[in-house]
């Protein structure tokens, strides 16, 4: 591994970067999981790297779902578990929700990997390994799945999604949860709540959330009744749209300063 100097500016970045590296060195990760990571940077940078209000509201209304939910179900991919096999198997003892690794670029020895990762992080009965059903309408290997885990599930979590699963999951009258930084995503289009937030940010947030409400009941269905979806998109818009304008003040502050120094 490259040693990353602490001084650096993006080192947290960079860091996530080569434990990604890492994780695809282990078979855990595939090549196109990084260029997915790096699309997932670029929205982050975009965001300010910080939780937005919107994604927060989105955050508290996932939990309330997952909470409120009889068969909760937290799909996993390489990434996910690269990146966050602690927080998802908190967050999935947390509801309580199963925990099922469902991949794109399936192989089976990958899908062990990913499911001894999940176990050592602390994640019980993991699915994965011996898929039973199929999602109807999906012709990628990401229809293979678990009866007792997604095909069933009535609300299903899905990170770092590609959009066709989280529109066929919807299809078959499923509660889907994406965490997605793109809020145009085909996956955030497709999602009942799309959290527009960064993975090891917005699973913790959910956890939180989660464990608050599960000793008010009454309190999580009032907030699936009252969550705007529609609203909470536009919200992530506009807010995209301010940290734009900002940049562009900065950046003509910054040329302006230039000029007078002249
Ligand atoms: O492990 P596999 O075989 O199942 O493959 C997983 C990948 C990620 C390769 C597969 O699902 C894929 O190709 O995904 P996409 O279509 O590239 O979509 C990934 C989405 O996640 C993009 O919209 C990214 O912006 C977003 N994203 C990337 N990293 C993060 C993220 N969103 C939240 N947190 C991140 N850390």
């Amino acid at each position: 591994m490259t040693r990353i100097p602490r001084s650096h500016p993006r080192y947290a970045s960079l860091v996530t970067r080569e434990a990604l590296v890492a994780a695809h060195r282990h078979g855990i990760v595939v090549l196109e999981g990084l260029i997915a990571h790096g699309r997932g940077e670029a929205f982050d940078y975009l965001l300010g790297e910080a939780t937005s209000a919107c994604a927060l509201v989105a955050e508290r209304a996932a939990a309330a779902h997952l909470v409120a939910a009889e068969r909760p179900v937290i799909s996993v991919n390489g990434n996910v578990a690269a990146l966050a096999a602690g927080p998802v198997a908190r967050l999935a003892k947390a509801i309580p929700a199963r925990v099922e690794v469902n991949l794109f670029h399936r192989t089976d020895e990958r899908v062990r990997r990913i499911v001894r990762l999940l176990a050592a992080a602390g994640a019980r009965d993991v699915l994965g390994p011996r898929p039973d059903a199929r999602i109807p309408g999906l012709e990628s290997a990401r229809a293979r799945c678990h009866r007792e885990g997604i095909f069933r599930a009535d609300v299903v979590l899905v990170p770092l999604e590609d959009g066709d699963r989280a529109e066929a999951l919807a299809r078959m009258g499923k509660v889907v949860v994406s965490v997605d930084l793109n809020p145009l995503s085909r996956t955030s289009l497709a999602a009942t709540v799309p959290v527009v937030d960064e993975l090891t940010r917005a699973l913790p947030n959910i956890e939180r959330f989660a464990r608050a409400l599960k000793a008010r009941p009454g309190e999580a269905a009032r907030i699936v009744r009252a969550y705007d979806r529609g609203g909470n998109l536009a919200a992530n818009y506009a807010f995209l749209r301010w940290r734009l304008s900002q940049s562009v003040r900065t950046a003509k502050g910054g040329r302006a300063k230039a000029r007078r120094k002249r």
